[in-house]
């Protein structure tokens, strides 16, 4: 990981005696070994697919394995290394709805009860309950799929813009909802708007204080802000940059922005190390009583790959073995970062773009390439659901 030349590729490995028996196993003791040579191939498609940077860490058993391609600064051609920060997108929700779980546990909140209940007069229909909101099934329209029909100008216009929840909210209520409460899964960054303001009304503190205090301090998390609406990213990081509608055209570095569009649906920085010890401390039922856990890895299928949670997602992988964690999309990032049911083996990738459907593709195949090893099944094609994930359905470019 030290200085190398652009676009080279770097593998690392402190992987230990790990074991090759069948997939399917509850246990990650059992899942087929990691493939990091084939991990490394994943993240150079990636950077020939128009990637600045990528890279991947598997934490397993202790042990850590890591690849790296491309660059963390196209001026500077600084090489991207595992240790740089970056914008983690919706894997904020991860974290929003782990804040929840933790005031339910602490009987401040009943997962069933509405949101109305919590926030008088907020949402239109006072059957929505806050189950509905952190699984996706609220009906509430996505404000952000108005904001980015047109990427580059669109992200230009909200940049350095600082919104309120209400203002999202707002851009979300000028719009019929998508379905009845609970009737379907439907994505929708304003779930987790609604998240942000349950979280500061129910503790009485900024999401940030909340972030901080439950999560980041305790598991020592050194490498994970909630700045909003600050636009720098502190400490050495990857610059992102985001893929204009336009082909062709140069590539727009989106690094610095507020990301008060997004806030609790996703405006966290983080790296692979803390995302990695995140989803291990998660899953191995650190965070909560295994109750709430339970509750939320309650799935409901998304297609025949995909199921969510609450603020979690499910990844069903070639070889039988399902990963839990989320995805993130957000201007110049493309994350993973998912672990197995016991938390024991976790995977997080960043590719430093966005807006490119053949990137985020590609990079689903860093999943494969850790939890299925040399059994992952080569894709003939990559089925569209998987290049358009549920990122502002309405708006991605093909
Ligand atoms: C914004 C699109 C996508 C930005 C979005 N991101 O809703 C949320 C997220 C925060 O991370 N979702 C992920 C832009 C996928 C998830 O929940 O798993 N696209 C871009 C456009 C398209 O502007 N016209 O790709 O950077």
């Amino acid at each position: 990981m030290t200085h190398l030349a652009s676009r080279s590729a770097v593998l690392g490995t402190a992987l230990l005696s790990l074991l090759t028996v069948p997939a399917h196993a509850a246990s990650s003791e059992s899942l087929p070994k990691p493939d990091l040579a084939a991990l490394q191939g994943v993240l150079r498609t990636a950077v020939e697919q128009g990637a600045p940077g990528a890279m991947a860490r598997i934490d397993d058993h202790g042990s850590v394995g890591w690849a790296t391609v491309g660059v963390a600064d196209r001026t500077s051609g600084r090489a991207l290394g595992t240790a740089d920060r970056f914008r983690i997108g919706s894997v904020t929700k991860t974290f929003s709805a782990v804040v929840l779980m933790q005031l339910a546990d602490e009987g401040k909140l009943e997962l069933d009860a509405s949101v109305d209940h919590y926030l008088p007069g907020l949402l239109p229909d006072s059957r929505i309950t806050v189950r509905q909101v952190l699984g996706h099934r609220s009906g509430l329209y996505d404000y952000s799929n108005d904001m980015f029909t047109k990427t580059v100008p669109g992200f230009e216009a909200v940049r350095t813009k600082v919104f309120t929840y209400r203002q999202l909210l707002d851009g979300s209520l000028r719009h019929a909802r998508t379905n009845a409460p609970g009737a379907a899964y439907a994505y929708s960054n304003t779930n987790f708007v609604v998240a942000g303001m349950l979280i500061e009304e129910l503790s009485g503190h900024s999401v940030r204080t909340e972030y901080e205090n439950r999560i980041f301090k305790p598991l020592k998390l050194r490498d994970t802000f909630y700045l909003h609406p600050g636009t720098k990213i502190p400490g050495r990081h990857a610059q992102g940059y985001l893929t204009p509608d336009e082909t062709g055209a140069p590539l727009v570095d989106a690094t610095e922005q507020t990301v008060s569009w997004a806030q609790s649906a996703g405006a966290v920085i983080s790296s692979t190390r803390d995302l990695n010890t995140f989803l291990s401390a998660l899953l191995g039922g650190r965070l909560m009583s295994s109750a709430q856990l339970k509750q939320m890895e309650r799935m409901v299928r998304v297609d025949s790959t995909q199921a969510y949670g609450l603020g979690l997602r499910r990844r069903d992988l070639s070889c039988g073995v399902s990963v839990y964690g989320h995805t993130g999309a957000v201007q110049g990032y493309y994350t993973y970062a998912f672990a197995s049911k016991d938390g024991r083996r976790s995977l997080t990738a960043l590719a430093t773009t966005s807006n490119n459907g053949a990137v985020l593709g590609t990079m689903l195949g860093t999943l494969e390439s850790a939890f299925c090893g040399k059994q992952a099944k080569v894709r003939r094609a990559v089925p569209a659901v998987d290049r358009h994930e549920d990122v502002a359905p309405g708006v991605v470019r093909d």
